[in-house]
């Protein structure tokens, strides 16, 4: 795999443990703390996400310029827009068959049967040799999905490998699949803790170039068997159907490229949530010079007529509604001009302060889509900005006439502040917002708040 710097600038502090906290839109997701190979989950009518925490190991701990986590947290969401992270899960020392120091709790999945909820998680096994052959898959059961997750005394046994992933058929049957350079899966006993098969190698999934990550879903009677997949350079997401969960599966093409980021790894999941399907997986937001550091992203996917996956272009924008109320990260917008508009790290030695945009040249816009603007009408536009030389900005709505709601003047001067200046046109409902420079150069925005 790609080995590239470690960040120097994350203070462990940042990154170690959060109980409840709200965190963020856009893409990435979670904006406090790394959170990779995301696993998306709909557990009574919420969205749940369970991730793997990369981490910056304690010195001297875990395996430098490589993946390090220690724990794992769930977040949930019921809009998309606002996170919640329900704290620590489970802890790779609390794990009875596994190295309480291997700094290995790599990507999970997570279902639920019989009441109970089946946290399933691969780490090192004590006294492991090294590369995958030392890796085993465990389950912790819990009676929410937000647990305390109690972990079973031992692990799955026969299985050896990472990325667990259960599929549960409409008949009930669950399946474990799992890797190990190639895909294996084997039915789950009605228990859902011990392997009740023999054990099947997927070998008709494309075998040259690494694969891992299987996350397997049923839609219209067929099987979709997804993975990531180094048919070049990178891992590219790619996927094969079938009429049978066990397959075989026939190859039908690639869900998501190789990430424009140059990040080695990504790891997905595939979820249905109030008539909206979407893709989770991951890319290096918030590190860009190390990409075992990972961030968590999620964008809107659909399917050809005939059950094709149409493939998915990554955005900064991501999913969910904005409240106009709320301080819009423009930054992250679904659509900018070709010219004088860019994104770019607030503080490049502290990516977790976010980004902000420049606008650069005049005419130059961003447009960020699905802001709520509710039943009643703004007062107030509010846009944190700065600018050397001053300018103007055009405060619009997207569409066919682009309706021009406010200008907000940007004094000239370097340091941050919020300028604001009346919305002399009602804007209710969703609409996409359009920010657009008038005069001057080297605008910078933080955000844009709407006051009622
Ligand atoms: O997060 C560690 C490993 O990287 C996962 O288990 C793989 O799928 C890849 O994302």
């Amino acid at each position: 795999m790609k080995h590239s710097k470690m960040p120097k600038t994350i203070s462990l502090s940042l990154i170690i443990f959060f109980l409840s906290v709200n965190a963020f839109a856009q893409n990435p997701l979670i904006m406090d703390q790394f959170t990779a190979d995301p696993t998306a989950r709909v557990f009574n009518g919420k969205l749940y996400v369970f991730p793997s925490h990369d981490i910056v190991p304690p010195k001297g701990e875990g395996r430098a310029e490589w993946f390090n986590m220690a724990d794992y947290h769930v977040f949930s969401s019921e809009d998309l827009t606002n996170w919640t992270d329900h704290g620590k899960i489970l802890d790779q020392k609390d794990v009875p068959w596994a190295d309480p120091k291997a700094y290995s709790m790599w990507a999970p999945d997570a279902v639920s049967k019989n009441g109970k909820f089946y946290f399933y998680f691969p780490t090192r096994l004590k006294d492991a040799g090294d590369g995958e052959k030392g890796f085993s898959i465990g389950v912790a059961v819990a009676d929410k999905p937000e647990g305390p997750y109690k972990p079973q005394p031992n692990h799955i046994q026969r299985v050896e490998g990472i990325d667990p992933n259960v599929f549960i058929d409409k008949d009930g049957q669950a399946y474990l699949y799992w890797s190990r350079g190639k895909i294996y899966g084997a039915k789950l006993k009605d228990n859902m803790l011990e392997l009740d098969s023999e054990i099947k190698t997927f070998e008709e999934i494309p075998q040259k170039g690494h694969i891992e990550g299987p996350f397997v879903f049923e839609r219209n009677g067929t099987y979709y068997m997804t993975y990531p997949h180094v048919a070049n350079n990178t891992e590219r997401l790619e996927y094969g159907t079938s009429d049978n969960p066990m397959g075989p599966f026939t190859h039908q093409g690639v869900i998501m490229d190789e990430s424009a980021s140059g990040t080695w790894t990504n790891h997905h999941s595939i979820v249905n949530y109030k008539d909206q399907w979407y893709l989770f997986y991951h890319d290096n937001d918030l590190s860009p010079d190390f990409d075992k550091n990972r961030s968590n992203r999620a964008d809107s996917l659909f399917f050809e007529e005939n059950g094709n996956i149409k493939k998915v272009i990554p955005t900064k924008r991501g999913v969910g509604i904005t409240a106009s109320t709320s301080e819009i990260q423009v930054d992250r917008y679904s659509a900018k001009s070709n010219y004088g508009a860019a994104s770019v790290f607030l503080d490049r030695l502290d990516p977790f302060k976010g980004w902000k945009v420049v606008l650069n040249k005049p005419e130059a816009w961003v447009k960020y889509n699905k802001v709520d603007f509710g039943a009643e009408g703004s007062k107030n536009v509010k846009i944190r900005a700065r600018s050397l030389t001053g300018g103007t900005v055009a405060v619009k709505l997207a569409g066919q006439d682009n309706k021009e709601i406010s200008k907000v003047t940007i004094q000239k001067g370097g340091n941050w502040e919020v300028f604001s200046a009346p919305v002399k046109s009602e804007a209710t409902a969703v609409q996409d917002l359009l920010l657009q420079l008038k005069s001057g150069a080297g605008v910078e925005v933080d955000w844009v708040q709407f006051e009622k």
